[in-house]
């Protein structure tokens, strides 16, 4: 049973961490693992250098929350953790004073930094990085090139200027707090998804979209050269689980990335979003209803996807749309918890 997920970072790791929990019982290894194989491919949009050391957010907080090590509260960086090195680097009045790097963080920056001035590959330094972590999953970055998300602001006067920021200014200093006129990945004409990200895609018996960003997290891997039509092409069904309940985000600012985008934050209209995968038969309906790669539309790339049981109403509009849809209870509250979403996941496409 191989399963890839397309994830960001805390929605995406605690998820993964649930369905983990749901292998284990449906297909034990005899010693508390799972003969089931998961791979999660990790968004690298948030990623950037920073007092010279290579930071990965999302491929960290997977990491660090599969292998035990992650601040639970925080959903990122790591517990027993102290700052002394960033408060001193404060001192030299460099790098960003409003973006903490832990001592212990710090560590697997300057491991991978190391790894990655070696020649290694951004995919092989964390494949080495998860030797000491063990997180029970194959973890991939979505690209071996950087794909960087930036944030256009400023509504273009001279006190305040449209200027590019990088999307962790947006999102830690300003608590996406000042509009975002839209989102560039940059690097993204000379990326494309790795060998290793295509196969898992290609080969998986099923896909999940774990309830992350769609915009920021989700979104930015599907832009990735190749990824889409990845999904479009599995033979696998791809399901996804909603992120927005009761029409906002569970956390995190994600109302504000769709807004950016043109999106209602609403469990359906994110499903829609991505659009339903199969081919509807007759191009005129596809036409009709906007769907369709007639126009350029991107591909749909969804068989199904829950929503919250309080979300109910959204269930026709999806399924009208041509993906199959139910309403659960969407909150990860525990690892239990979000082991039954990952079970109505498996369920909505037959899979027990
Ligand atoms: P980030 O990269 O650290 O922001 O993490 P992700 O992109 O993987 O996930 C962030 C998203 O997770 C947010 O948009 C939240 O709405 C969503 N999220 C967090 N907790 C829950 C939960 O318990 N249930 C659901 N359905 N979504 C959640
Ligand atoms: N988030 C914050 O709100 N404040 C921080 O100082 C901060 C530091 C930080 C350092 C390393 C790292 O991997 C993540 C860090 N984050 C911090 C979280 C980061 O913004 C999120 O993990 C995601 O990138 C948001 O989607
Ligand atoms: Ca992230």
């Amino acid at each position: 049973m191989k399963i890839t997920l397309l994830a960001g970072g805390v929605g995406g790791a605690r998820f993964t961490r649930g369905l983990l929990h749901l292998l284990a019982e449906r297909y034990p290894d005899g010693e508390g693992g799972t003969t089931a194989e998961v791979t999660v491919v990790a968004n690298t949009g948030d990623d950037m250098w920073l007092h010279g050391v290579r930071v990965c957010p999302d491929l960290d907080t997977v990491m660090y929350t599969l292998g035990g090590a992650i601040h639970e509260g925080q959903g990122w960086g790591r517990q027993d953790e102290s700052s002394r090195v960033s408060a001193d680097l404060a001192a030299y009045d460099l790098g960003w004073e409003w973006f903490t790097l832990g001592d212990l963080d710090l560590a697997t920056h300057l491991a991978r930094t190391e790894l990655l001035r070696a020649g290694r590959t951004l995919t092989e330094a964390t494949a080495h990085l998860c030797r000491r972590w063990q997180p029970g999953v194959t973890l991939l970055p979505m690209s071996d090139q950087p794909v960087e998300t930036h944030v256009v602001v400023g509504d273009g006067t001279d006190d305040d200027p449209e200027r590019l920021i990088h999307f962790e200014e947006w999102w830690v200093r300003h608590r996406a707090g000042i509009p975002a006129r839209r989102f560039e990945q940059v690097g993204l004409d000379a990326a494309s998804a790795t060998p290793e990200v295509l196969e898992a895609i290609m080969t998986a018996d099923l896909v999940l979209l774990p309830p992350s960003n769609p915009v920021v997290s989700v979104g930015t891997i599907l832009a990735v050269p190749r990824v889409r039509e990845a999904l479009h092409a599995t033979p696998a069904p791809v399901v996804g689980i909603s992120p927005i309940v009761g029409g906002a985000a569970v956390r995190g600012m994600a109302d504000a990335c769709l807004q950016t985008i043109g999106v209602e934050t609403s469990a359906a209209a994110v499903g829609l979003h991505y659009g339903a995968r199969e081919d509807l038969e007759d191009d005129d309906l596809a036409r009709g209803a906007g769907q369709g790669s007639g126009e350029g539309a991107p591909l749909g790339i969804l068989d199904g996807w829950l929503v919250d049981s309080g979300d109910v109403d959204a269930v026709a509009a999806l399924e009208s749309a041509g993906i199959r849809a139910r309403a659960v209870p969407l909150l990860m509250t525990d690892d239990a918890a979000t082991a039954e979403i990952a079970a109505a996941a498996l369920g909505l496409v037959g899979m027990g």
